[in-house]
């Protein structure tokens, strides 16, 4: 009798079991950036449009590339292809991505910026989103597990002040410094825009939230509290009243020490680790409370042979006693052989 197991026997997905607190026999591995530039069948679709956010916002697309990598490698978790930079586009700021420069915002630097943004009709801008979202509920293998994302505030709000991709990200920080209210209410508009995003994204079908805050590491101490741990725990707040049983990983990427507050202080079921962190501290102090994700150097993948053999099995004796996912410490690097992936998931799950 097909169907017959009660849903307490039914195996749960390996990814959703570590993000419970499970100890596996040999971890989960996903790949941040696992769709992108470096795979040949990606490239492929990418050329057939002609912006990216286009990509973004055309389901039957973004299915098929979301799928590309869980065909070729049988990763333990596919992550909604999409952008951090979708929430500010829905909130009205023109967006663009331009050929091997990045994105670029119309940048709002002022209070009187940020009244021409909202959340009128951001969800029907969003709906391509979640309709990929119910799309791939439909079609991912029932061993894998959906990861949908948004970008955490502050990072969210580097791009919309600095106008793109940044490299002191002054302006950001200075109108957070001379005028902190203000700058606070940006914060705020796109803190409630994310929570309601990933509640979307949830309500379709995304059984587990990545927040990725990949320009945290900037952030002196009292900043990082505020901009970063503050609106993190608002926005797990939200989503957990909505969906208790739906986990959440959060990214501060080069928080130092500052893990440490971030994990006890945001409510995150699970927190992903940049390459800087040292391995032993962090089995140490992060471990005990959350599940880890990491933390291998996209360099070492690209480089291959004997640097990364040694660099993953580090990971995997020093973070492998206690809940792991194993990942990347960033995303992937274009030029990345797509051997050296299929290299990686072997020696993971303990083929030599
Ligand atoms: O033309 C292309 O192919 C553009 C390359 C590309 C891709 C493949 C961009 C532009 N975004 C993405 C997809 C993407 N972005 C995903 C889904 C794919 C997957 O992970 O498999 C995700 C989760 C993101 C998240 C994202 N976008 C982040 C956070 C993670 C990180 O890498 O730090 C950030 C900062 C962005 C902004 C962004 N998107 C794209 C670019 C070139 C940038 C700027 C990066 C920078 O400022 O350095």
């Amino acid at each position: 009798m097909p169907n017959s197991k009660p849903d307490s026997q039914i195996p749960r997905k390996p990814f959703l079991r570590a993000l419970g607190g499970e100890r596996l026999g040999h971890p989960p591995i996903w790949l941040m950036r696992q769709a992108g530039r470096y795979l040949p069948e990606y490239r492929a679709i990418r050329g057939k449009v002609s912006g990216f956010l286009e990509l973004c916002y055309t389901p039957e697309l973004a299915v098929e590339v979301t799928l590309q990598p869980i065909r070729r490698y049988g990763f333990d978790a596919a992550i909604l292809f999409s952008d951090i930079l979708v929430v500010p586009h829905a909130l009205g700021q023109a967006v663009r991505f331009e050929e091997g420069e990045g994105p670029r915002l119309d940048p709002v630097r002022d209070v009187a910026g940020l009244k021409r943004l909202g959340m009128e009709g951001m969800h029907d801008r969003l709906a391509p989103v979640y309709e990929t979202v119910r799309r791939l509920v439909r079609e991912l293998p029932d061993t894998v597990a959906l990861i949908g994302f948004a970008g955490a505030p502050w990072t969210i709000a580097t791009y919309m002040v600095e106008g793109g991709s940044s490299r002191d990200f002054a302006l950001a920080r200075g109108w957070g410094f001379r005028d902190s209210q203000g700058f606070g209410r940006l914060i705020d508009l796109v803190t409630e825009a994310t929570a309601a995003y990933l509640i979307r994204q949830a309500d379709a079908g995304a059984e587990v939230l990545q927040l990725f805050d990949s320009w945290a590491g900037v952030l002196s101490e009292d900043e990082f509290r505020r901009w970063a741990i503050a609106p993190a725990a608002r926005i797990v707040k939200a989503v957990k009243a909505r969906h208790p049983d739906v986990p959440i990983i959060g990214f501060p990427r080069g928080a130092g020490i500052m893990y440490e507050a971030y994990v006890a202080e945001t409510g995150v079921d699970a927190v992903s680790l940049d390459s800087t962190v040292p391995l032993e501290w962090a089995a140490r102090a992060l471990q005990s409370r959350v599940t880890i994700q990491g933390n291998l150097d996209p360099l070492v993948l690209l480089t291959g042979g004997s640097v990364l053999e040694n660099g993953a099995r580090r990971i995997l004796d020093v973070l492998g006693k206690g809940p792991l996912i194993f990942n990347l410490g960033h995303g992937i690097v274009k030029e990345t052989p797509p051997e050296h992936v299929a290299r990686l998931i072997e020696i993971v799950r303990g083929r030599s």
